[in-house]
């Protein structure tokens, strides 16, 4: 497919002011009358012709200025509508275009989901709409009439304020919504259905009074309380922690159940996939609410950094996406414990973005080219990209940085902005010069950070040697990046307080040269180094230190993340090259913390206790990846910590055991204790699956809420027989009716490392509940397989490959979002031992050779195997 590139960029050669859309919904037939105030833009070239996108769409009529356009005035083709002399002053542009709603399966543009009528129009789905300029930096302000069946659509939602409703006829009704503020067309949404809601009213520091409200499936309102108290939380936070306030006089959430992914920020009108809306103690886990509070907040988040500022092209989408991802977690870090959340960051981090940047779909935070950006909204967009907003608040500091992004909201309010524009902003407060810190946003991979110590107990001296490689790509040079290394020195009682360095400011110091040394002075005794404290870049350490001196970091650091990533460490180690003594040591480090501090700090103890995956340690490996030698290693490693830690873990479960009758709460702390009760359980199954399967039938039988049912039954599905298949169709049968608990279900069975999962997967895709035209299904059937279970989607037969392979090609035509997305679970082939990599080629060449591939998976096939 041809690439768009960031080079080639320039300004549009016309601008619309305004939009006026009358839409008139209609299951097969929705009829949009737009009319566009359109002129010529002084940065474009005079007189060029006016290229509308356009997709999919039927057009009824044309007129310019109010007059019937003459057939030899335009051209459609299938790209969109061109207008070939257009005036060279402000014009009117009113065009005519029907739809199918009912039959667009893409979920892009204006669809049906559960005879919900809504839209999705980022990144390029307006243009499925009506016809449009569709880039982010033409900006206009909308007003919206939308008509419906009254029965059928008896709530009518558009951006903005409602400034006008009625009848139209006997059956027919009709909502005005008009938004004051200028957006690009990827921010425009419209909702039409039978929906109920739950709202309540806040009023900003500005004092502006706000009603805020949660549009769910009738009968689903009391699941929306959450996700309505998460809107108010993330309102009020933004005020405090960015001095951002809510701008208009409504803010409305609609949870629909077919949805390509999250949730979509568009102006006033968010619109959610129900899965990160609805919550219920009896059908949603902590990890289900912690997710919907993050969702809710990243979407309000976006209202400023998003839609106020929007970006200026595609390749600015880390401008929005990483900023807000940063945003979310700094709200959701306040709202929760932070270290714990900072953990749960880099874990997400290292699952896939670590991947995705070592790997054939590796590209810069800020992309030079696509093909189809809609697969360009990856972890390294997202996750990366929060990263480096997170290292230039460590570099300048907490103050300098909320000025810059005062600095930044103010100077960019209401335009089109790059990332030039923001790193501008925090130059512009501090006067520094941020071009060397910018390579970030340029530079693929996943730097390597290697640090080597010397003691010099006579000069009572500590010389860290750090290093850092990346080595350039395309065309670029290898030059150093800016890479704020927080660290410090643990003395055996802990930190060395007296222990300092000129170089190192307030425990930063900063790498902008390939190497560099730092020299402690008065350091007393021997140190262990805590490096990257608090995981302070995007980096992979390498610093070679003993089990011992990492037990010491685990015991003694103030640096919660090195205390846990200390564990971590020698875990890896151990899955990669087993050692029964090291092994033993090493669950005698663990069980001393458990003794002194799980209590204090639940969910930091459940952190510790759940060791890397085995996606991380086949990260670890340079290459030739055997899935199923990792599997058995950390098997191994878990069942003999399960029977060197029983007696622990089981008075762990038994302090942690949950008052009878209390009620559920979804809090951090409550969660924690939930979660370190349910980690210490899966230990001991894993130790002893026998007493293990018995302990979690019981208690799955007993559970009161959705989490302690969950972990259950998933520490149950890892023990094989009649116990499992049992607890596997009660829970079924239970939730029959619920699809977002049965997803739960699938994902859970789709995951088990077992060679009978296979056929599990094609009895599953049978079941009464999947479909291939929910992505929600998809996601939770085939998804969690291609990226939750490594043994059995890398099964050397190929057969695991091929069913997901089949998936995508299946999926393609009518979804090719989900589909291309599901296909980046094939990122990682290369790097499989022989067989299984040749295998996964096979597959891939199988997809290759069908016909009439969409561009979404084209583009991700032809990357992943360049
Ligand atoms: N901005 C949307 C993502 C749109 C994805 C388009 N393929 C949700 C978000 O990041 O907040
Ligand atoms: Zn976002």
């Amino acid at each position: 497919p041809p690439l768009i590139r960031l080079e080639e960029y320039r300004p549009s050669d016309y601008l619309i002011d305004r939009v006026d859309l009358d839409i008139r919904l209609d299951p097969h037939a929705a009829r949009i009358d737009a009319t566009l105030a359109l002129r010529p833009n002084p940065a474009g070239v005079a007189g060029a012709p006016l290229n509308l996108d356009g997709d999919d769409l039927r057009l009824v009529s044309a007129a310019l200025d109010g007059a019937p356009l003459s057939p030899d005035a335009y051209t459609v083709s299938p790209a969109g509508l061109s207008l070939l002399t257009p005036p060279r002053q402000p014009f009117s542009l009113r065009l005519v275009t029907e739809i199918d709603p009912t039959a667009n399966t893409k979920l892009m543009g204006l669809y049906r989901s559960n005879g919900v009528y809504c839209t999705q129009c980022e990144a390029d789905g307006f243009r499925r709409i009506t016809y449009f300029l569709d880039r982010p930096d033409v900006m206009a302000v909308y007003t919206t009439r939308i008509e419906a069946d009254r029965t059928e659509a008896p709530v009518l939602l558009g951006n903005g304020n409602r400034i006008e409703a009625g009848p139209v006829g006997a059956d027919r009704h009709f909502a005005v919504w008009h938004d004051p503020h200028p957006k690009p067309a990827y921010l425009f949404a419209l909702v039409g259905g039978r929906l109920g809601k739950v709202e309540t009213q806040f009023t900003t520091a500005e004092g502006r009074a706000v009603t805020c409200a949660v549009y769910v499936e009738p009968g689903k309102e009391s699941r929306a309380d959450y996700a309505l108290d998460a809107v108010i939380r993330s309102m009020q936070w933004d005020e405090t922690a960015f001095g951002r306030a809510y701008d208009l006089d409504v803010f409305n959430v609609v949870a629909v159940s077919d949805f390509n992914m999250g949730a979509m920020e568009n102006k006033g009108l968010n619109i959610f996939n129900d899965k990160y809306v609805l919550a219920s103690p009896e059908t949603a886990t902590d990890g289900d609410y912690a997710a919907i509070e993050a969702i809710i907040a990243h979407e309000y988040f976006h209202n400023w950094s998003g839609n106020r500022v929007t970006c200026r092209d595609w390749f600015q989408l880390c401008l929005k996406e990483g900023l807000t991802v940063f945003r979310d977690q700094e709200f959701s870090s306040d709202m929760r414990s932070r270290p714990v959340h900072r953990i749960a960051e880099v874990r997400s981090l290292r699952a896939r973005q670590f991947p995705e940047d070592a790997g054939p779909l590796r590209h810069p935070v800020r992309p030079r080219a696509y093909a189809e950006i809609n697969n360009f909204y990856t972890a390294t967009v997202y996750d990366k990209g929060a990263e480096i907003v997170r290292m230039l608040r460590t570099l300048i500091g907490a103050p300098a940085f909320r000025a810059g992004m005062d600095r930044y909201f103010a100077d960019n309010d209401g335009r089109a902005a790059t990332v030039e524009d923001f790193l501008a902003a925090f130059t512009a407060v501090t006067g520094r010069d941020l071009t060397d810190f910018a390579r970030w946003y340029e530079r693929p991979g996943t730097p390597r950070l290697s640090v080597t110590g010397r003691y010099d107990p006579q000069a009572a001296r500590y010389t860290l040697r750090l290093a850092q490689s990346l080595p350039g790509e395309g065309g670029q040079d290898g030059a150093p990046l800016v890479i704020p290394v927080a660290l410090g020195l643990v003395g055996s009682a802990g930190p060395l307080e007296a222990a300092t360095s000129a170089q190192v400011r307030e425990g930063v110091f900063v790498l902008d040269r390939s190497e560099a040394e730092i020299v402690f002075g008065g350091v007393t005794e021997e140190p262990v180094p805590s490096v990257l404290r608090d995981f302070s870049a995007p980096v992979r350490l390498d610093l070679a230190l003993t089990d011992a001196q990492r037990m010491r970091l685990l015991a003694q650091d103030s640096d919660p993340f090195n205390r846990w990533q200390a564990a971590q460490d020698v875990a890896l180690r151990l899955i990669l090259k087993p050692d029964a003594g090291r092994m033993e040591a090493f669950a005698e480090a663990l069980g001393r913390f458990l003794d002194g501090e799980a209590l204090a700090d639940p969910a930091f103890a459940a952190l510790v206790l759940a060791l890397p995956s085995e996606g991380e340690a086949a990260d670890a490996l340079p290459a030739d990846v055997d899935p199923d030698a990792i599997h058995q290693a950390r098997v191994a490693l878990r069942a003999d910590l399960g029977r060197s830690l029983r007696p622990r873990l089981e008075r762990i479960d038994a302090a942690l055991a949950p008052v009878p009758g209390a009620p559920y709460s979804p809090d951090a702390a409550s969660a924690g204790r939930r979660a370190l009760r349910n980690a210490a359980l899966d230990l001991i199954a894993a130790g002893d699956p026998a007493a293990g399967a018995a302990w979690a039938a019981e208690r799955l039988a007993g559970a009161t809420n959705m989490t302690d049912r969950l972990a259950a039954l998933a520490t149950l599905a890892l023990i094989p027989g009649e116990t499992r298949e049992a607890a596997l169709a009660d829970f079924a049968a239970r939730y029959a009716d619920e699809p977002l608990v049965l997803d739960k279900w699938f994902a859970i069975q789709a995951q088990i490392p077992e060679a009978g999962t296979l056929e599990r997967i094609t009895r599953l895709q049978d079941h009464p509940a999947f479909t291939l035209t929910n992505p929600n299904r998809v996601r939770a059937l085939i998804g969690s397989f291609a990226f939750g279970n490594p043994t059995q989607f890398a099964r050397p037969d190929g057969a695991g490959f091929a069913c997901v392979a089949r998936t995508v090609a299946a999926l393609d035509p009518t979804n090719p979002q989900v589909a291309a997305r599901l296909l980046t679970a094939f990122g990682s082939w290369r790097r499989l031992e022989k067989s299984r990599s040749a295998k996964a080629a096979e597959m891939l060449n199988g997809i290759k050779a069908i016909r009439g591939l969409s561009r979404d998976t084209a583009d991700i096939l032809a990357r992943t195997l360049e």
